[in-house]
């Protein structure tokens, strides 16, 4: 599997064709008409970008922005204006700069741990990121700690089988902290260069669970104290605003490195993007694209600014 097929500009553009017809169609019929450059145009850009789930915070961010440039260029024309708006999401998107980088491991075996709410597709991106890391040249494993349910550790073996890739995993109902701790000192003797520690879906406010997470996340270091592990937490797109409130829960009560925006495909409200990057500081590393394990795409802000508004 190529590296490349994971930087294709195409995915994203795909995976954004709801929410392009939604938000980015609107504004270029918006500018299309060639409306008066006045509070009314402002209150129907910040309308546009309100629904598309880009937040009223950020919408407010984004027209002051354009605002300022106006005055300061002296910005009349449409299709300026329509510029100097991607310019401003693009700034938005670039303004965590890891949201640009590929740095994603300092220590072997690397630990990505996936964590967040039911549903939302953990199990599935860590199913991605396997195929991922290999068709880079890693080597991966994959740990079952999503103890809860004897469905949810089939189906990560059902996964592993897929790919290659063996998965550590305990019976239904036993610690996850027992099964980080066998899956990291595996990873260790097998000198492998990736392990991918799955979790059972969790509320944000519900105490105990988060605590859970610490507690494996304690495992980790203890028997690495000094390698820098991640914490990815997968956000689903099509929740728009809410998943914001989930990161910021989720924030206050584990260290979250970096997001997985899954079902990007299903979602008009991949506005929620822009939000993230604005009010989360975490950068979004990786876009779900749909279902199958190669429907991962890295998140790249110029291939996702265009997508907004082109098909091509
Ligand atoms: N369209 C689309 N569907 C996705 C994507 N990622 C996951 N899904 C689907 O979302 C559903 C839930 O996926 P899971 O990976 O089981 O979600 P989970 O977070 O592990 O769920 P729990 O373990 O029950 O909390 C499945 O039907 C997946 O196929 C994506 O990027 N696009
Ligand atoms: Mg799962």
């Amino acid at each position: 599997m190529a590296f490349s097929l994971f930087e294709s500009k195409d995915k994203i553009i795909n995976a954004l064709s709801k929410t392009r017809q939604d938000l980015g169609s609107n504004l270029v019929s918006l500018f299309q008409a060639n409306p008066p450059v006045d509070e009314s145009l402002w209150q129907d850009i910040e309308d546009l970008l309100v629904s598309a789930d880009v937040g009223i915070e950020t919408s407010g961010k984004l027209i002051l922005e354009i605002k300022k440039s106006v005055q300061k260029h002296g910005i009349s024309s449409s299709n300026e204006l329509l510029e100097q708006l991607k310019f401003e999401l693009l700034n938005l998107l670039k303004a965590n700069p890891e949201n640009t980088g590929n740095k994603d491991y300092n220590s072997t075996p690397f630990v990505i741990m996936v964590v967040g709410v039911n549903g939302v597709g953990k199990t599935t991106s860590v199913a991605k990121l396997a195929a991922y890391y290999q068709g880079i040249g890693k080597s991966v494993l994959l740990g079952a700690g999503d103890t809860f349910r004897a469905a949810a550790i089939d189906q990560l073996k059902i996964w592993g089988e897929k790919l290659g890739v063996d998965v550590v995993a305990h019976q239904q109902g036993s610690d996850p902290g027992a099964v980080a701790f066998d899956a990291y000192n595996a990873a260790i003797a097998r000198q492998v260069d990736i392990l991918i520690y799955d979790t059972a879906g969790r509320l944000h406010n519900k105490t105990e669970l988060m605590e859970e997470l610490s507690k494996v996340n304690r495992v980790f270091k203890r028997i690495s104290p000094n390698a820098s592990h991640q914490t990815l937490l997968v956000i689903d797109a099509t929740t728009g605003q809410n998943g914001i409130e989930q990161a910021k829960n989720f924030k206050s009560s584990a260290e979250i490195n970096a997001i997985f925006l899954a079902k990007l495909d299903s979602s008009a409200k991949g506005g929620v993007t822009v939000a993230i990057s604005d009010q989360l500081g975490i950068p979004v590393r990786f876009v779900g694209t749909g279902e199958s394990v190669n429907d991962l795409s890295i998140f790249d802000p110029e291939h996702f600014v265009n997508g907004l508004f082109t098909e091509t």
